[in-house]
């Protein structure tokens, strides 16, 4: 009998000394709003196959799709917070005090996608980055450039005027809501997840995203039309908690600042190609697309964003235009 409990013992302590082994020192919790088709989740997964292969198990990195850490608001408190580490947002961080932040989404202030990169990727973007950890402890890690932000609505929209009486969800972004405000619509934040449902109920009448996440929320199927507004052409962050970041030992912030690098580059692979694939699948699936007035989208809300701004995001604004 002694001896079977000891080989007993052995074994367990055997089995855990494994586990532990195998045990990742650290497990970090990616969340994100989009579902598991989206190139962001694909990228989600890169970077964690990235991390786990570079710190040899070290470190875990779990991905939560589909807001199911909570709403993209409720994910930026659970960094703080500690309850999860690492997500994707933008113009959501306007919330934390961030007034420079919002050039990631600001209407028809960045050209086209050579203009976006040498801002997102330029002194510019680094200096937006710096005031993102300075001011609330999140640390961007990468930045994904993104299509452009269209309206979708049931009703063909050419022209602002078009837009009056109509309700427009928007993210929680106050920039957004003066912007559609001055559009003459009437714009209520909500958080992404629940957009479909309310297009379904007519509580709301339209939305505004890039096709990716008209695809990704199944718009198309509440949604007829795909106005060309273009409004904001602008770019997401992967934030991450600066606290957890700066409590790994240094040889492990570097694999996460690799990883990310390397996330980051494939995701703009895929970005590249998924822009046509995602705008030629809506018309499969009979959204129609609609030209707008350009000229009358840009001046009403070029003078709405003026009115929203301070003097610093007027200053940075006009920064952004001589790149
Ligand atoms: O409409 C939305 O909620 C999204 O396109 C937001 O712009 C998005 O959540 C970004 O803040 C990045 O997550």
């Amino acid at each position: 009998n002694f001896v079977l409990c000891a080989l007993l013992i052995t074994g367990i302590f055997s089995c855990q000394q494994k586990d532990s082994a195998n045990k990742p020192e650290y497990t970090l919790r990616f969340g994100h709003l989009a579902n598991e088709q989206n190139i962001w989740h694909l990228a989600a997964l890169k970077f964690a196959d990235e991390v786990f292969q570079r710190s040899e198990g070290r470190i875990l990195v779990k991905i939560y799709p589909n807001e199911q850490l909570g709403k993209e608001m409720d994910m930026i408190t659970g960094i703080l917070g500690g309850s999860m580490d690492i997500m994707v947002t933008a113009e959501s961080l306007e919330n934390w005090s961030l007034p420079l932040a919002i050039m990631c989404a600001t209407p028809y202030a960045i050209k086209d996608s050579d203009h976006l990169q040498k801002v997102a990727g330029g002194p510019i973007g680094k200096e937006i980055e710096q005031h993102i950890i300075n001011i609330s402890g999140l640390k961007p890690i990468a930045w994904f450039e993104r299509g452009a932000r269209n309206l979708t609505t049931n009703i063909p929209i050419r022209h602002p005027d078009d837009l009056k009486n109509l309700i427009i969800r928007v993210p929680n972004v106050s920039l957004f809501v003066a912007t559609w405000s001055g559009l003459g619509a009437k714009p209520t934040p909500m958080a992404f997840s629940e957009v479909f449902t309310a297009l379904q109920q007519s509580t709301i009448h339209g939305q505004e995203n890039p096709f990716a996440l008209i695809r990704n929320a199944g718009l198309y199927e509440v949604q007829k039309y795909v106005n060309l507004t273009e409004h904001v052409k602008g770019w997401a962050y992967v934030v991450m908690g600066n606290k957890k970041f700066e409590s790994m030992p240094a040889d492990l912030q570097n694999i996460i600042l690799e990883s990310a690098k390397v996330m980051q580059e494939y995701e703009h692979q895929l970005f590249l190609e998924q822009e046509e694939l995602d705008a030629q699948f809506l018309k499969d699936k009979g959204m129609e697309f609609i030209e707008v007035d350009k000229e009358a989208f840009i001046e009403l809300a070029g003078k709405a964003v003026m009115e929203h701004f301070t003097e610093e995001q007027r200053r940075m604004y006009r920064r952004v235009q001589e790149v």
